[in-house]
């Protein structure tokens, strides 16, 4: 596996030295952060990143994300315009040396949560979604912003959107979908990138939008929309992982033995009796996930993909990007280091 970790560019309190010092850190995640969806990113801004991450000894080789413009999810007039502007990125940002590229296709929202610094009895603090908070939500009515949405869009565009979804349905979404990955995956074949699609976060419907990417079989239909290994998974185990119906190990056991995964993000969630879910540190005992059988599940494949340290709780004092500070997710690298040492080692004792 190659070892990642996000990095948010320049303004990220967490620096490209920081980043180097974990050990076994390989690649560096980013994306041009001043461009809009839609827009198509500078060779200078993109060979900045590269640089800024060879002069610490990393690689910039995983995008995330390449943000899908929800004209292309409604499949409204522009879209063969905004897709072609999607491959341009794809083929400027493969000529600088990038690999992976994540994306997802969530209306209007990325993930969902409904606090950002849920206090635990030691101190931490981590995302959470409680179904009672949940409930007194309504992007209808007021203005809601979370760090994970883009928040280019005024509450009446969002009001806008919500209805434009509501139309399309789910299987209007898969329709835009499947249209998007016919243009996209040929453009990635050429250029040797693997595009790795995110589950949705949570992996059901909220605020009534359809959500596709969200079990087994939406996951088998997806792939099989387009059988490349260039169309691939980001499998997010806390995303998938906070559906009680979801399997996550099997999940990737299966997807990994297909050579379907090309980018893991591996973080635990403690799934709550009414289906609300906190996030917790990594390790197997902090969560309802089993981090070591997932890992074992990769290693038993031979995968050979990208794995970064998702999400960590804020420790030791540390303020920052909700989900993105330095402790908890190099905790969580050394955690998968160790993981993945120990299950190649037994593997290759038999
Ligand atoms: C959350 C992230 C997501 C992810 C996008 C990919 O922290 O995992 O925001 O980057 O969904 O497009």
């Amino acid at each position: 596996m190659k070892l990642s970790f996000r990095w948010y560019g320049d303004t990220d309190p967490v620096t490209l030295e920081y980043i180097s010092q974990i050990p076994a850190m390989r690649s560096v995640v980013s994306a041009v952060y001043d461009v809009k969806p839609g827009e198509v990113w500078s060779n200078e801004s993109i060979a900045d990143i590269a640089a800024k991450c060879k002069s610490h000894g990393l690689v910039f080789d995983v995008v995330e994300s390449i943000p899908v413009h929800e004209d292309i999810k409604l499949g409204r007039n522009n879209v063969d315009e905004l897709i072609e502007v999607y491959c341009e990125n794809i083929r400027r940002c493969a000529a600088h040396g990038v690999r992976c590229v994540t994306y997802n296709f969530m209306p209007v929202f990325d993930w969902t949560r409904t606090q950002l610094d849920k206090k635990a009895p030691d101190g931490s603090t981590s995302l959470v979604m409680y179904w009672d908070q949940m409930r007194g939500l309504d992007p209808l009515k007021d203005d809601i912003h979370l760090p994970g949405w883009d928040s280019s869009y005024t509450q009446s565009e969002v009001r806008e959107l919500i209805g434009a979804y509501g139309e399309l349905g789910e299987e209007g979404l898969w329709k835009n979908l499947e249209r998007f990955l016919k243009k996209v995956i040929p453009v990635a074949e050429e250029c040797g990138v693997r595009m790795a699609i995110h589950p949705d976060d949570p992996p059901y419907p909220i605020f009534g939008l359809p959500r596709i990417i969200t079990n087994e079989a939406n996951l088998d239909r997806f792939l099989a929309i387009y059988d490349s290994p260039a169309n691939s998974l980001c499998l997010c185990t806390g995303s998938l992982g906070c559906a009680k119906s979801n399997d996550v190990v099997a999940m990737v056991r299966k997807y990994a033995n297909m050579d379907r995964i090309a980018f893991m993000h591996i973080r635990n969630v403690k799934i709550m009796e009414d289906g609300s879910f906190e996030e917790r540190a990594h390790l197997s005992s902090c969560g309802s996930l089993d981090v070591y059988e997932i890992v074992k599940a990769l290693t038993d494949a031979g995968f050979d993909g990208y794995v970064r340290p998702d999400h960590g709780r804020m420790i030791w004092g540390e303020v920052g990007k909700p989900g993105y500070g330095l402790y908890d997710r190099a905790l969580g690298a050394a955690y998968i280091n160790g993981l993945f040492e120990a299950c190649e080692k037994a593997k290759k004792n038999g």
